[in-house]
Order: C-alpha cells, then sequence, then structure tokens
C-alpha cells in the first residue's frame, strides 16, 4: 500500500489488512482539518447520523441519537484477551486471544461493505510527551471521527511523530449491524490492539477512552512503571500565584465532572482561590525526577454526562458546551436546540425525546411512570478548550502537574464521614480498595445496592487487579516523596434522608483541608480508619452548619463499620495469592483498631 501521508511499513500493512477483512467501498485518512470537520458534517447530516441544531443559538453544535439498545458501555461484552486467564484476573471478562480474533473476525467481515473506512491518526496526551501514546482508530462511523476529533489530539501532526517506526495501538471498529447480540468489545493487551463491533456508543467506540486511556494504559503502565487512573485533576491556585493539584477517582454517577469545573463557594471568595480544570476522567501518572508523582490528562475533550447538569450544579459546563458540541440521546426542540432533564425547569412544550418519539412534559409510560425526555445516560462532546476553567499551558505541559493529593470518593448515604486521609501510602492502598458506591434510579439494577470498585477502576483495570493492588504498593515505594491519600464523601444522608452536606462549590472547604494536611499545615483527630478534621479545621464560613449535623458528617460508628467488612475481605479474597499481603495485614490491623475502641468503650 502507497500513501503520502505515511511511510510507517507496519500502519500501513495494517491498514491494508484490515480493510481486506472489513471491506470498505473506500478508505479515507483524516488529517485533522477544519475543512475535513465540515465536509463530515455536512455529509453526516445528508444520512441523518446527525442533526444540525440552531447554529445561531448553538453555533458549531449537533445531535445524534443512538440506536435504543446502544445507549451505554456494554461490560458484559467487554473484554480482555491475554494469552493466560489468570492475567486478566477474577473481575475481568476473559477470552484467548486467537478464538477472540476469530469470533470478531466473523463480525468484521464485510461489515463496512458499502461505506468508508476512516483512518484516524490520534495521540493521547501532548504529542511528543514522555507521558503520550499514539493509537491509530479505523472505523465505518463519521460520529466517531467528529467526537475523536473532539476528545484527542488528531490527525497529521500525529502520524508526523509516529514516524517510519514508531509504537501505536491498533483500534479497530465497526458499527457492523448494531446488533446486541453481535457485539464484542475486546482488548488484546499483549498486542497493544482493540477490536471494537456491534456498538455506536461513546465508551465502547471511541476507543481512546475506556479502551486504550484505561485498560490498555493500565497494563502499558504496570509494565512500564506508571499508572493510567481513572481520575480527574484539578489545580487549586491561591492569591500568590502557587497552584497545588489534587487527582480524585469516583465510581460513576458522583460528580466527577461537576468536581473537576468546582467553583468557589461565597463565604471562601474572600480568600482569592482560583480553580483551574485538568481534565475529568482520566489521569496518567509518572514519578518525576524529582520523586514525586506527575499527572497529565490525556483527553483533549469531555464525553459528559447531561442529565442532572444545569446552572445551579455545574455552570462551567453549561458555558462549555455553548459551542461546537455533540449531544447525544437528549431531547430535540423545535427550535433546533435540545433539552435534557436538569438543564432547567423549563422543559420545551413538545420535543422529539432519545428515542425518536414525541415528547411532552409530564408525559407517562403504561406503568405511570414518567417518560424521560433524555436519556439518564445522555452525553455532551465538547472541547476541554471551552471551559472557562481550562488552562492551555497547564494542559499542553509535556512535565503534566505535580499531585499533592488523591482523594477517592464514593456514593454513601451512611458510614464514610465527609472527609478522611489515610495513614499513609500503603493504607491509602487499602482505603482505595475499599471504594464503593450505591446505585442510583440511573444505574441498571437494585437501587441503593452498595457494590464494591475499588479506585473506581473495575470496569476498566486492563489487568490482574491483584497485581494492580501490587503496583500501587510498587510506585509508592518508589517515590521519594508521596501524595498524601484521602477518602471523601459528599453524600451522607441523616435519618430523614436529607443530605448532611451541600456538596458542590462548598466541597471546597474539604480539598482546603485536604492541601492544609498535605502541605503539613493542621494537626487532625487519629480515627481507627484514618485521621479526621479536628472540630475548627474545616472553614466553614457562610455555611450555617449546625453543629449537631457536623457531628454527624464525621460519625464513625463501629456497629455500622463492623459488619461490612466481611464483604471486603471476600471481595479481595478472590484475588487469591496475587492479593498483596500488605493488603492482608491491612484488613486485620483495621479490625484490630476498631476491637480496641469498642473495649474502651466497656
Ligand atoms: O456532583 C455532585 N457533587 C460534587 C460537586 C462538585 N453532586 C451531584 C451528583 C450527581 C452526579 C452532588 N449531589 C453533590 C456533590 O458534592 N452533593 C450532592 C447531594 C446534594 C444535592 C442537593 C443539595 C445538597 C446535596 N442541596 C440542595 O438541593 C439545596
Ligand atoms: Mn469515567
Amino acid at each position: 500500500m502507497k500513501n503520502e501521508r505515511t511511510n510507517h511499513a507496519e500502519l500501513l500493512n495494517w491498514v491494508k489488512a484490515m480493510a481486506e477483512l472489513c471491506t470498505p467501498d473506500r478508505i479515507v485518512w483524516c488529517d485533522g482539518s477544519e475543512s475535513e470537520k465540515k465536509r463530515l458534517e455536512q455529509e453526516a447530516v445528508g444520512t441523518g447520523e446527525l442533526v444540525e441544531l440552531n447554529q445561531e443559538k448553538m453555533p458549531g453544535c449537533f445531535y445524534h441519537r443512538t440506536a435504543v439498545n446502544d445507549v451505554a458501555r456494554t461490560e458484559h461484552l467487554t473484554y480482555i484477551c491475554t494469552s493466560k486467564q489468570e492475567d486478566a484476573g477474577p473481575t475481568n471478562n476473559w477470552m484467548a486471544p486467537e478464538e477472540a480474533y476469530e469470533k470478531a473476525r466473523q463480525l468484521f467481515k464485510g461489515a463496512m461493505k458499502g461505506r468508508t473506512m476512516y483512518v484516524i491518526p490520534f495521540s493521547m496526551g501532548p504529542i511528543g510527551s514522555v507521558f503520550s501514546k499514539i493509537g491509530v482508530e479505523l472505523t465505518d462511523s463519521i460520529y466517531v471521527v467528529l467526537n475523536m476529533r473532539i476528545m484527542t489530539r488528531m490527525g497529521t501532526a500525529v502520524l508526523e511523530a509516529l514516524g517510519s517506526k514508531g509504537e501505536f495501538t491498533k483500534c479497530l471498529h465497526s458499527k457492523a449491524d448494531l446488533d446486541i447480540y453481535r457485539r464484542l468489545i475486546l482488548h488484546f493487551p499483549e498486542d497493544n490492539t482493540i477490536w471494537s463491533v456491534g456498538s455506536g456508543y461513546g465508551g465502547n467506540v471511541l476507543l481512546g477512552k475506556k479502551c486504550l486511556a484505561l485498560r490498555i494504559a493500565s497494563y502499558l503502565g504496570m509494565k512500564e512503571g506508571w499508572m493510567a487512573e481513572h481520575m480527574l485533576i484539578l489545580g487549586i491556585e491561591k492569591p500568590n500565584g502557587e497552584i497545588q493539584y489534587v487527582a480524585g477517582a469516583f465510581p460513576s454517577a458522583c460528580g466527577k465532572t461537576n468536581l473537576a469545573m468546582l467553583v468557589p463557594p461565597e463565604g471562601l471568595k474572600h480568600k482569592g482561590y482560583r480553580i483551574w480544570t485538568v481534565g475529568d476522567d482520566i489521569a496518567w501518572m509518572r514519578i518525576g525526577k524529582d520523586g514525586r508523582l506527575w499527572a497529565i490528562n490525556p483527553e483533549n475533550g469531555f464525553f459528559g454526562v447531561l442529565p442532572g447538569t444545569g446552572p445551579a450544579t455545574n455552570p462551567l459546563a453549561m458555558e462549555t458546551i455553548k459551542e461546537n458540541t455533540i449531544f447525544t440521546n437528549v431531547a430535540l426542540c423545535p427550535d433546533g436546540t435540545v433539552w435534557w432533564e436538569g438543564k432547567d425547569d423549563n422543559p420545551p412544550a413538545e420535543a422529539i425525546d432519545w428515542k425518536g418519539d414525541k415528547w411532552q412534559p409530564g408525559m407517562k409510560d403504561k406503568d405511570g411512570k414518567p417518560v424521560l425526555a433524555a436519556h439518564p445516560n445522555s452525553r455532551f462532546t465538547a472541547p476541554i478548550s471551552q471551559c472557562p476553567s481550562f488552562n492551555p499551558k497547564i494542559h499542553e505541559s509535556t512535565e503534566g502537574v505535580p499531585i499533592s493529593a488523591i482523594i477517592f470518593g464514593g456514593r454513601r448515604a451512611g458510614l464514610v464521614p465527609l472527609v478522611y486521609e489515610s495513614f499513609n501510602w500503603r493504607h491509602g492502598v487499602f482505603v482505595g480498595s475499599q471504594i464503593a458506591s450505591e446505585r442510583t434510579a440511573a444505574q441498571f439494577g437494585k437501587q441503593g445496592e452498595v457494590r464494591l470498585d475499588p479506585m473506581a477502576m473495575l470496569p476498566f483495570c486492563g489487568y490482574n487487579m491483584g497485581d494492580y493492588f501490587k503496583h500501587w504498593l510498587e510506585m509508592g515505594k518508589r517515590m521519594k516523596s508521596q501524595p498524601k491519600v484521602f477518602r471523601v464523601n459528599w453524600f451522607r444522608r441523616d435519618q430523614n434522608g436529607k443530605f448532611l452536606w451541600p456538596g458542590f462549590g462548598d466541597n471546597l472547604r474539604v480539598l482546603e483541608w485536604i492541601l492544609d494536611r498535605s502541605n503539613g499545615k493542621v494537626d487532625a483527630v487519629e480515627t481507627p480508619i484514618g485521621y479526621i478534621p479536628k472540630p475548627n479545621s474545616l472553614d466553614l464560613t457562610g455555611l450555617n452548619l449546625n453543629p449537631e449535623t457536623l457531628k454527624e458528617l464525621f460519625d464513625i460508628d463501629p456497629g455500622e463499620w463492623m459488619p461490612t467488612f466481611l464483604a471486603e475481605e471476600e471481595f479481595l479474597a478472590q484475588f487469591g495469592s496475587k492479593l498483596p499481603q500488605e493488603l492482608r495485614e491491612d484488613l486485620e490491623d483495621r479490625e484490630k483498631r476498631f476491637q480496641a475502641v469498642l473495649k474502651n468503650k466497656h
């Protein structure tokens, strides 16, 4: 195959082989240019794949609907394909590579007939940074090309950086016939390859994101001595210009994007903090020459959930999505704008819902349940540069930013206090392994059920999680100075189900304590689970929080904690000999600390 854009023989051979398998009518190499974008948008509008939104009110914005059975990541169809099943571990679906390739080959065979195969060269991270990884995605979806163009650095510059011999992740995607029974999301870490077929939903098809930047990257990180984590990164700048950075892992539906775009609350305005949004989903972290942990956001945009996003919950997101944004699975209004639950209190009098049906406010289905205008997992795709708290210097920095603190969170109505600090890095790994979240109404399954999701990585770790915990412990040993590790819970409730903490911008009060602890500026109270703030250490200026509420927020009840230990022990036990001894000991040590508390009470 001859090509004027690249002389990378392996890349050219691979594109040729995949085209022979998928038999597209033509192959188009994407250059990332503005004219290419316009051309693809118009073509997709012509076929109905995209709807052009009201260009006066929403310049550069487009609308897309997925198939109704293709609205979220399909974890049961997602596989880690390593030669040994043990390397995928007990928490991943596993298939032997040869079997997986063979199964998928049947699905890819001729799947692009009558279609165009787009070749998308992309970089996760700034082109040329030691952090960065290059991928090439082949797809028959213009929606994928236009989304990848927002979510990654994409185009000719990437091919130039790749040169004639550079390494890249081979990403193959076809919508095929969008049949859920003919859908597979396959990862081949040993071949640096991803095959995704039968889906058009973002998390399954924007292969740079969850598939490459988390599953494949976590595997590469384990081999190469760095970390790929499901974390937001934010910078907190003080009036003296000093910025400190925090990375945070939260399971879905905990408001990670909201936290990444935090707006300081009125009561703290006088302190003059400025927040920089570095990333809202993924952090790649390496140990710097100074022995500290440094991080980048490998992405170039946001793929965020829309329902619940409005001026009150996330004003910066609302600014970010004013233009050049792709809206997926929300409601389409007659004036060519879009609406979703939580956008504002003015739903359109009539609209077309995410399924393509006529919709009116107050509509009920046959079971009497409200008909939603937007799917609960409807999304925006928007360039990170449009976020008011975006900082181009940080974003393009090839060194990344130094991480002062890592926070783990979850949605818990009880048990977990507003914030606590682990005793040390090793204990922080143990605390991260306990991360769990309650299902919300928006998720499939029983509401309120608590599911363990260590480091919020359960669906995204591309290898055995027992080895993953070991990798965390080893990274800690290699650092000269480790970030302090915290756990937070914005979602604690009182007996009447009322949230005890105002959350949102007021979370800065917690971040402030976290940084004070990291800087050794404030003492804390030791408890059996870690350190909590002294009664007057949190700045609650302007909050009107009553002392009883504050007490409840930090209550640590052995009668509530101790019955949760068994589920954690069972979860960790499934890793067998892969579970690091340190975590076994930390389980025992915690038990002993609680026993001691009980003894002192009597
Ligand atoms: O994102 C959230 N955060 C983090 C923000 C920086 N949410 C939304 C979760 C769904 C994605 C929150 N919801 C947070 C939070 O800190 N806290 C809560 C719970 C809550 C909801 C409403 C109120 C208080 C707490 N208050 C009123 O409604 C007035
Ligand atoms: Mn995520």
